[in-house]
């Protein structure tokens, strides 16, 4: 493989960042002919790990979930908190099989799974009980050995196959002296070494990709004299949290560095409300090392990056029998519980737990992936009790939901749960709404964006149009930054008492 294809820029133009919008982190990589392939981390979401395509790694169209069935991914409620369940996948193609190596924190560690096509279906897990650590990557030796790498940074040889590893785990590099957290490993065979690419500093502000070389892929590793090789950390960029990558190379031989960042707004110390989502940056070789391009290669000065050109579908009718792929429950999904067949071109959802505080709440979503979006959803609360919300957490969201005559907007934020607004509704189905506004001036103290909670169709004073706004919340409560964990916004429906049916819902990028 050449090191020195120069980058092209994509059609001639650059590329907008993130290429993955939305809460999508840890992204793994690889290339077979002229099609890439993309998987991140899912946490407390099933199905799990979401899995992209692109021609131009650029464009990523979302073509299932690695992990969509019981028999490969539980999440049970008493040992899956929020940011527990699903870590950091390795995506790798070997032999004409896809492989993927991954971590459920709540549910037996380290597993793999393979495909002959990477829209599924997956295989059920190998088990991999022997590899202690998050993080796995997979590699294969000159001699056919498959290597696993996790954070730390340590290794062990693994039979594929069984899982079973062979030899002992040990460490293989610690990373830059003094920096905290080496993970994300992944281990590549390019020219004439063997590179360890990780991430160092943890995955918030300090957030960084290092990287060694050494002959032989279990070490001794030689670290890159210009490390970090990208770094966000300490500067005004608006792109912050920049770290966990991987590599691809091109069919024309150019680099590309796939990575997490977070995008933090508002006065300071700044809140990120997407999570963290999937970057692109250009890569060349010098004296053998990577040297890692801009973000936004062609935006100068630099600037608030634009959201992805990708479309998301406006409108789901829930005709179709599936669901689309980027619908995501909390930790398990049945058809009992979660249909399109009841009312034909209507989800309904049976509560289970009672509202989003319980880990067990029917709550079905997507990840909000634009600044600035709308949400609209038909909901017929029969005799039920459901919404719309925007959650992070267990213990932050924010919803408006209707029952009985009655709409009423809900915020938790810690520890403290209140109604924030209520109001008569004539009973029957509601077009419930979310508009989420960031904010254009900020000063040190400005929230990165807004929440308006309403509902269509009837008008008043406070409304816009036929829009009834009933509250405006603070969007700093719903980041990272205060939730804490791995994820981001998920924007979607729940039932809370009873059956409640949606016949349809929106989302829309907004301006
Ligand atoms: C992941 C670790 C990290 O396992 O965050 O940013 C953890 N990197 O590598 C969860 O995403």
């Amino acid at each position: 493989m050449s090191t020195t294809g120069a980058p092209i820029a994509i059609a001639g133009h650059g590329f907008e960042n993130p290429v993955i919008p939305g809460f999508h982190p840890d992204p793994s990589v690889c290339r077979v002919g002229e099609d890439y392939y993309l998987a991140c981390s899912s946490f407390e979401y099933f199905p799990g790990v979401p899995i992209f395509h692109s021609r131009d790694l650029v464009h990523w169209t979302q073509i299932g979930n690695v992990l969509d069935r019981p028999s490969q991914l539980r999440l049970p409620a008493d040992t899956t908190p929020s940011s527990g369940g699903v870590y950091a996948p390795t995506l790798r193609h070997h032999d004409g099989v896809f492989w993927l190596i991954v971590t459920n924190v709540s549910d037996g560690g380290n597993l793999l799974v393979t495909a002959t096509d990477p829209a599924g279906p997956w295989s059920d897990p190998i088990r991999l009980p022997g590899v202690g650590g998050i993080d796995p990557d997979i590699v294969w030796d000159e001699n056919g050995d498959c290597l696993c790498t996790v954070a730390g940074v340590s290794q062990v040889r693994i039979d594929p196959r069984t899982g079973e590893t062979i030899g002992e785990q040990r460490s293989v590099w610690s990373g830059t002296p003094g920096a905290h957290a080496p993970e994300a490993p992944h281990l590549y065979r390019i020219g004439e070494y063997w590179y360890l690419l990780i991430a160092e500093g943890g995955t918030e502000r300090g957030h960084g990709v290092s990287i060694a070389r050494g002959a032989a892929p279990d070490g001794p590793f030689e670290p890159c004299p210009a490390n970090p090789i990208i770094t966000h950390r300490g500067t005004s960029r608006p792109i912050q949290n920049t770290g966990h990558a991987d590599l691809v190379q091109g069919p024309d031989g150019s680099w590309w560095m796939v990575l997490l960042g977070a995008r933090p707004r508002g006065g300071t110390p700044g809140w990120h409300v997407l999570g963290r989502e999937t970057f692109l940056a250009p890569v060349t070789w010098v004296e053998g090392w990577p040297v890692v391009g801009e973000l936004n290669p062609h935006m100068d000065p630099p600037a608030w990056p634009l959201d992805s050109v990708a479309v998301s579908p406006v409108r789901d009718e829930f005709d179709a029998s599936e669901l689309a792929p980027e619908w995501i429950s909390l930790r398990s999904r049945s058809i009992e519980t979660c249909t399109t067949k009841e009312r034909s071109g209507w989800l309904t959802l049976r509560a289970r737990g009672a509202s989003l505080d319980e880990r067990d709440v029917n709550f079905i979503g997507r990840r909000q992936a634009h600044l600035s979006c709308r949400v609209r959803a038909l909901i017929d609360p029969a005799d039920g009790l459901g919404g719309i919300g925007v959650r992070m957490d267990e213990r932050h969201h924010y919803e408006i939901e209707v029952e009985d005559g009655r709409v009423r907007v809900v915020a938790r934020i810690g520890s403290v749960r209140t109604t924030v607004a209520e109001r008569e509704w004539t009973a029957g189905p509601a077009v419930l709404r979310i508009d989420v506004v960031p904010l254009t001036h900020t000063d040190s103290l400005s929230e990165p964006d807004r929440l308006r909670f309403g509902v269509e169709g009837v008008g008043g004073v406070d409304g816009e149009g036929d829009f009834a706004v009933l509250a405006e919340l603070d969007g700093r409560y719903l980041s990272t930054e205060v939730a804490g964990g791995f994820t981001g916004r998920v924007i979607g429906m729940y039932a809370a008492r009873g059956t409640v049916h949606f016949d349809w819902f929106d989302y829309e990028q907004t301006d």
